[in-house]
């Protein structure tokens, strides 16, 4: 049986959603289909993931195969940072309605707490190949994220990538009408995130953990990289509960209260990160599996670490 976290809206939102970046068209509508047919109820994605229309293929079918209800849905997107000009705001988010083909989402987040210069480019870089800033700052782009929860284009609002200091300059700015309702960031066992999940908590924002299986398919892997899935201790408590590598990741994170994403675009794996209801973690798996952090980060966003706004110079 899934269970839900409750966000500060009242809304509940379910623990365990499919992710999306990466998987290719002509692939992602069978992997929604697949996932709403094991039981997923919420669905991870972003208008950068240049696969929004067909995702709201996929959502569509089961909608029309009556397999599920889109008030039982969950969908979320987030609004990418060459939109984060308040005026862009609203085109944005139409934009992904449009290509999901959805009246509403339930949850809307800011991708990335850095604006990128406006323009066809979504990486736009300069001669030294880093992104070139807008002159926005994310307490104006979140008015525009409050004025989509008045239109009801969105039920919910949130964050992605944020700092424990940004986090904090948004609580307090002038005027906050909505509180951040989730914040989406890197989260798994080389990345545990213990203190900024203590500091969301204490604020009243859920987390959400992105790459909770060390994101193996993003595309700047190295062979030397650390791996997840192959670690001897997740593979040996695997072992002892007769499950595989990838439900450890994800048992773990539901055991901390934490919202949790895998994505794929394989059936039987789609199936498999589902399953993940049956069993628990003890105390002493979970401190084995504290242990591993190294705050390693797969999704570092290098390219961008002179932008006034690079969220990752701090300590969390
Ligand atoms: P991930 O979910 O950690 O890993 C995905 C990889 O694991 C794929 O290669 C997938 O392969 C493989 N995999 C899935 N289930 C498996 C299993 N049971 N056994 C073995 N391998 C398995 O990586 P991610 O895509 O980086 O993160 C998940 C989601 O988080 C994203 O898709 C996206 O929705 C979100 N995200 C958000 C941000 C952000 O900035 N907010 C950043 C990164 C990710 P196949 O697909 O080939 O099966
Ligand atoms: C992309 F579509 C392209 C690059 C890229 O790098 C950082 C991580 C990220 C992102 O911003 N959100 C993701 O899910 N992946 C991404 C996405």
């Amino acid at each position: 049986m899934a269970t839900f976290v409750k966000l500060n809206t009242g809304a509940q939102m379910p623990i365990v959603g499919l992710g999306t970046w990466k998987s290719p068209q002509g692939k992602v509508k069978d992997a929604v289909k697949a996932a709403i047919a094991a039981g997923y109820r919420h669905i991870d994605g972003a208008f950068i993931y240049k696969n929004e229309e067909e995702v709201g293929e996929g959502i569509h079918d089961m909608i029309n195969d009556e397999v599920v209800k889109r008030e039982d849905l969950f969908i979320v997107s987030k609004l990418w940072s060459t939109f984060h000009a308040k005026s862009m705001v609203k085109q944005a988010c139409e934009k992904t309605l449009s290509d999901l083909k959805l009246a509403y989402l339930d949850l809307y987040l800011v991708h990335w707490p850095m604006g990128f210069v406006a323009g066809d480019e979504a990486f736009p870089l300069d001669s030294d190949g880093q992104i070139i800033p807008d002159d926005s700052n994310f307490l104006q782009t979140w008015e525009g994220m409050e004025e989509l929860v008045d239109a009801g284009l969105v039920k919910a609002i949130g964050i992605s990538n944020f700092n424990r200091d940004q986090i904090e300059l948004l609580l307090n700015k002038p005027g906050l009408k909505y509180k951040p309702a989730n914040n989406q960031v890197e989260c798994h066992p080389f990345l545990a995130q213990e203190k900024l999940i203590d500091y969301c908590r204490t604020n009243g924002i859920t987390v959400t953990a992105y790459s909770p299986l060390g994101s193996p398919d993003r595309p700047w892997a190295n062979p030397d990289d650390p791996t997840l899935l192959e670690h001897p201790d997740i593979k040996a408590i695997a072992g002892k509960y007769d499950k595989t590598p990838a439900q450890i990741l994800i048992r773990f994170q539901i055991q901390r209260n934490v919202i949790v994403i895998p994505k794929s675009v394989t059936p039987v794996r789609i199936q498999q990160n589902f399953k993940v209801f049956d069993f628990q973690l003890t105390e002493e798996d979970m401190k084995t599996i504290l242990g591993l952090n190294r705050n390693w980060r797969g999704c570092a966003m290098q390219w961008s670490d002179k932008h006034k706004d690079y969220p990752f110079h701090a300590e969390f």
